[in-house]
């Protein structure tokens, strides 16, 4: 309190046209403190208990968080592939990929039973032509999603395949069904894009490399990826279809998918993983000697 005095009587000097002011907030200013002072000393324990019940409440908020966090890795940080050559990127591949599609850690294992408002479905959100064209479905009347219809209606039949004999087996990723499928599917998706690309194009030469894209939502002066490999062809080849894939490597000019997000951004999420084309028909043979 005495170190107030000299300040206030600045305060009044440079306040000179209330000289009053400066005074009467001091004298307020102690009653104040003496009556939080005496509050205090009666509420002692009372205090206690309500900063208690406060420090219990951060703690439970922080708790939240983080199982939040946990379960849902990719609010704040979009998933990034990077993995070693080869296998581990194959397979790291496959999580980042279920991760883009659906929101969630991989291994949450909801992630198999993820149905958005179009009937996108699963961990990788197959649509009724994917399962058409790796002959698990057999759409009604041929009518599906893009083809007569604005959503994935999943009205038609599943054929039996590896198993899955219906849509229900189909969430339930029974016998490992959709991790069996998204591996055919890389297969398929890489013979399409070999028949897409023009006799003097091979895969192979726009494999490890930058590439300059202009396109769906990007902005004026193009842009530039710097490395572009097999990992994010096939991501994108899933996203828009392997046809589109191809033609978008060999125009330079990048769609997007039916989020509005342009591909450019699935090949640089998939820049540090890699593997060779015939990793994918092991990965292939490998679930179908399993079963
Ligand atoms: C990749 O995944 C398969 C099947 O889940 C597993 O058998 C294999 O050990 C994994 N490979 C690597 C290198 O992580
Ligand atoms: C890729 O397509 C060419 C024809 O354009 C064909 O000769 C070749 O066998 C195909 N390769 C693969 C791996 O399918
Ligand atoms: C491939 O051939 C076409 C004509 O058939 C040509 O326009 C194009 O520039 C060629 N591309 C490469 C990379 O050689
Ligand atoms: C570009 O992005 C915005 C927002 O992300 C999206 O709403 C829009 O549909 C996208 N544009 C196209 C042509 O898809
Ligand atoms: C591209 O990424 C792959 C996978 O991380 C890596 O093996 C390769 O060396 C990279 N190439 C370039 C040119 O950066
Ligand atoms: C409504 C519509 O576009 N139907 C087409 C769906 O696809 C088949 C071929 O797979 C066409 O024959 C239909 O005309």
């Amino acid at each position: 309190m005495n170190s107030n005095e000299p300040h206030d009587q600045n305060d009044v000097t440079s306040n000179d046209r209330h000289p009053n002011i400066a005074s009467t907030t001091t004298t307020r200013k102690g009653k104040r403190v003496k009556k939080i002072k005496r509050f205090l000393r009666n509420n002692c324990n009372k205090s206690r208990i309500i900063l208690f019940h406060l420090f219990i409440l951060m703690i439970a908020a922080i708790i939240v968080i983080i199982i939040f966090l946990l379960n849902n890795p990719s609010i704040f940080i979009r998933p990034h592939c990077k993995a070693p050559f080869g296998a581990a990127s194959l397979n790291s591949t496959f999580n980042t990929l279920g991760q883009l599609e659906t929101g969630m850690s991989y291994n949450s294992n909801n992630e198999y039973n993820v149905v958005n408002s179009l009937g996108f479905t699963g961990k990788y959100q197959f649509t009724e032509q994917t399962l058409k064209d790796l002959g698990y479905y057999t759409p009604k009347d041929n009518v599906y999603y893009k083809n007569g219809s604005d959503k994935n209606n999943w009205a038609g039949k599943f054929t039996g395949k590896n198993g899955c004999n219906s849509y229900q087996d189909f969430l339930d990723n029974k016998f490992n069904v959709q991790e069996i499928a998204i591996r055919e599917e890389f297969q398929m998706d890489l013979r399409i894009i070999n028949d897409t690309l023009p006799q003097n194009q091979s895969l192979d030469s726009f494999l490890n490399k930058p590439l300059k894209f202009t396109g769906c939502n990007i902005s004026a002066g193009g842009v530039s990826l710097n490395n572009i490999t097999l990992a994010g062809i096939l991501a994108v080849a899933h996203l828009i279809g392997a046809a589109n894939a191809a033609q978008a490597l060999v125009s330079g000019n990048s769609p997007c998918d039916d989020m509005g997000t342009s591909i450019t951004k699935y090949l640089t999420d998939f820049s540090e993983c890699d593997f060779p084309a015939e990793q994918v028909t092991d990965a292939v043979n490998s679930f179908e000697n399993n079963s």
